[in-house]
């Protein structure tokens, strides 16, 4: 049966590869499922028939016959679970690379996203100067953590998995604010990540809707 996900009718990014959605993609590319999309609009977002499926009017959701997911984590690790090509075989590096999916979502993503709250959406308020540099500092703190971690490595542990899926996207949204640049070996990461056929493959279809062609 073939999924169907939802995304954005109308990216604030231009269909660039930020919104959530794009990692559901990445991982169905990744493991060869072809997926059906239906686009809702922000209004959408916040009725009833939206709210069934995602319980705080957001997107990416997932629905499988009588499955419905919302949660990006929790939908990629769904896909990675039905699926050859995203978790390891070995029980260990299975949990491992799922360990990592978590730190994604809940080390290394919460800091930038305080720094998008300070820089976008808060931007405006008095505390915003004072408090930008804390939250670059938390950055910088966990990715030198991570940095070293990766050490010279391609992936985080081993072949790319789940957990480098996440990471890199978590990680892409650091890129405009130049912190990613200040890790060399975290900017490397990232674009071999990006530079996956499934990525591209996932980035076009997103980047498609944005430019009227899906
Ligand atoms: N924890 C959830 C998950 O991982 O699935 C978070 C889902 C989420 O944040 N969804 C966002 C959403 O639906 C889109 S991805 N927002 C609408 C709303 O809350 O009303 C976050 C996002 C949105 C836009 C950009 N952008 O354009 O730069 C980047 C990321």
């Amino acid at each position: 049966m073939t999924p169907t996900i939802t995304a954005f009718e109308r990216s604030p990014d231009g269909g660039r590869g930020l919104a959530r959605d794009l990692r559901v993609r990445w991982a169905l590319e990744e493991v060869g499922q072809p997926y059906d999309v239906r686009l809702v609009s922000f209004a959408a977002m916040k009725q009833p028939a939206h709210l069934a499926l995602h319980p705080f009017g957001q997107i990416p959701t997932y629905e499988e016959g009588d499955l419905a997911l919302f949660e990006s984590g929790a939908i990629v690790l769904y896909v990675a679970e039905r699926h050859a090509g995203l978790l390891p075989d070995d029980a260990n590096a299975r949990v491992r690379a799922i360990a990592w999916m978590f730190a994604a979502v809940n080390t290394v993503e919460p800091p930038i996203m305080e720094l998008v709250i300070v820089r976008i959406l808060e931007g405006d308020k008095p505390w915003a100067a004072g408090r930008l540099p804390l939250v670059v500092d938390r950055i910088r703190n966990r990715l030198q953590q991570l940095s070293v971690r990766l050490g010279d490595a391609d992936w985080l542990d081993g072949a790319f998995s789940a957990g480098d899926l996440m990471m890199v996207h978590a990680l892409l949204r650091l890129r405009p604010s130049g912190v990613l640049d200040e890790f060399p070996t975290l900017a490397a990461y990232v674009a071999r990540g990006e530079a996956r056929p499934a990525y591209q493959r996932a980035f076009a279809a997103q980047l498609a809707v944005a430019s009227g062609a899906a």
